[in-house]
């Protein structure tokens, strides 16, 4: 970060903690200001994501609004993103967060438990450069834990699951050994889940509106946008409003279905759709109960709705800069940008 600011010494570096539609609040070094992009950086932007998001650092004018807006003129390279795909708009989509280090993919033990979401929740994770965690919560509101988590351990492989009540004495202990100065976690998950009243607990204060309805994930919502805190401890938090659709944008299928992939390299056929084919080690897994039918499905579900299926790595990559670039011109322009965002700052 300190490289790419070099550049401009005048200049000072801030984080985005909230947005209000073209307003931005931003956390400098010693302040706390509103600021708005700068004329140019407006003209100069090829597309919405190239706007700041909570978590961006940017570099502005100042570090005060006392005399209007600070303005920002750029926004540091993200060392990561987290995205969902725009309901209604085909290619598009809206960016969530950035510069997360981990992703508290959170799931309660009571009404929101649903493997096949938490499924699509890691396979978007996965995608975004940060580590996905999966938090159980309001785990004193479930009775029988340990056949819940065996469950989510078979769906999250290679994941830490966790799980966490913030109605008991050290029901958050297990995430604290994530929680570092220099760490950003974001935590996504349906509305209801506890999200804020984890956020609240670490913060020791009453920051957030929670939610004070029926304990039965349906009340309404009460975080209303993204907002970042820095925690007293150090490590920065991110709370986001319930998605009760995450559309399937970008989404790494590999890393989250390995155990159907590690099966179907032992199916006879290389292109085994594990439907009616013989010796397909797909539905044999199914048959022996290794496997459930309804993993299968999901993963097929996930793969079409991605549109990757039959696509190896290579072409998957070439397609994602495309779609990502097809709203204005193309590969030309996506050459264009992916040069100046290599540019050194
Ligand atoms: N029993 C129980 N209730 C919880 C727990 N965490 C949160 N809640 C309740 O669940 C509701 C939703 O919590 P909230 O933090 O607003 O959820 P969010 O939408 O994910 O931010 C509130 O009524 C909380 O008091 C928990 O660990 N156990
Ligand atoms: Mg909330
Ligand atoms: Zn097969």
């Amino acid at each position: 970060m300190v490289e790419q600011a070099k550049k401009y010494d005048s200049l000072v570096i801030g984080r985005i903690i909230a947005q209000h539609k073209a307003l931005y609040r931003v956390a400098t070094e010693a302040n706390e200001c509103m600021a708005e992009v700068s004329g140019k950086f407006r003209h100069n932007a090829e597309s919405a994501s190239q706007f700041p998001i909570v978590g961006d650092f940017v570099l502005m004018d100042r570090d005060n609004d006392e005399h209007g807006n600070a303005i920002i003129h750029h926004v540091l390279e993200r060392k990561s993103t987290f995205s969902r795909k725009m309901v209604g708009y085909e290619f598009d989509s809206q960016m969530i967060a950035a510069n997360i280090d981990i992703l508290f993919l959170c799931m309660s033990l009571n009404n929101d438990f649903n493997m096949r979401r938490l499924e699509r929740y890691i396979a978007v994770a996965w995608d975004s450069g940060a580590i996905p965690v999966v938090v159980l919560t309001k785990s004193d509101l479930s009775d029988h834990l340990a056949g819940l988590l065996e469950e989510v351990q078979n769906v999250a492989i290679g994941l830490d699951v966790v799980i966490t009540s913030s109605k008991e004495a050290g029901g958050l202990q297990s995430i604290q050994k994530y929680i570092k100065s220099g760490v950003t976690i974001a935590f996504v998950g349906s509305s209801g889940v506890g999200k804020s009243t984890i956020i609240n607990r670490l913060l020791g204060e009453e920051s957030i509106a929670t939610q004070t309805l029926r304990n039965d994930d349906k009340g309404k919502h009460t975080t209303t946008h993204r907002e970042l805190f820095f925690l007293p401890g150090g490590g920065a938090v991110i709370d986001t409003p319930g998605m009760r659709e995450l559309g399937l944008d970008f989404a790494d299928l590999s890393k989250t279905f390995t155990d159907i992939e590690e099966l179907a390299l032992h199916c006879k056929f290389k292109d085994c759709t594990h439907q009616h084919e013989p010796h397909c080690a797909v539905r044999k897994a199914i048959e022996d109960g290794i496997l459930s039918e309804d993993r299968l499905l999901s993963y097929q579900k996930l793969q079409k709705e991605v549109g990757y299926k039959g696509l190896n790595s290579r072409q998957i990559e070439k397609r994602k800069v495309d779609e990502m670039f097809s709203g204005f011109g193309g590969i030309k322009n996506a050459k264009r940008y992916i040069k100046s965002k290599n540019k050194d700052w």
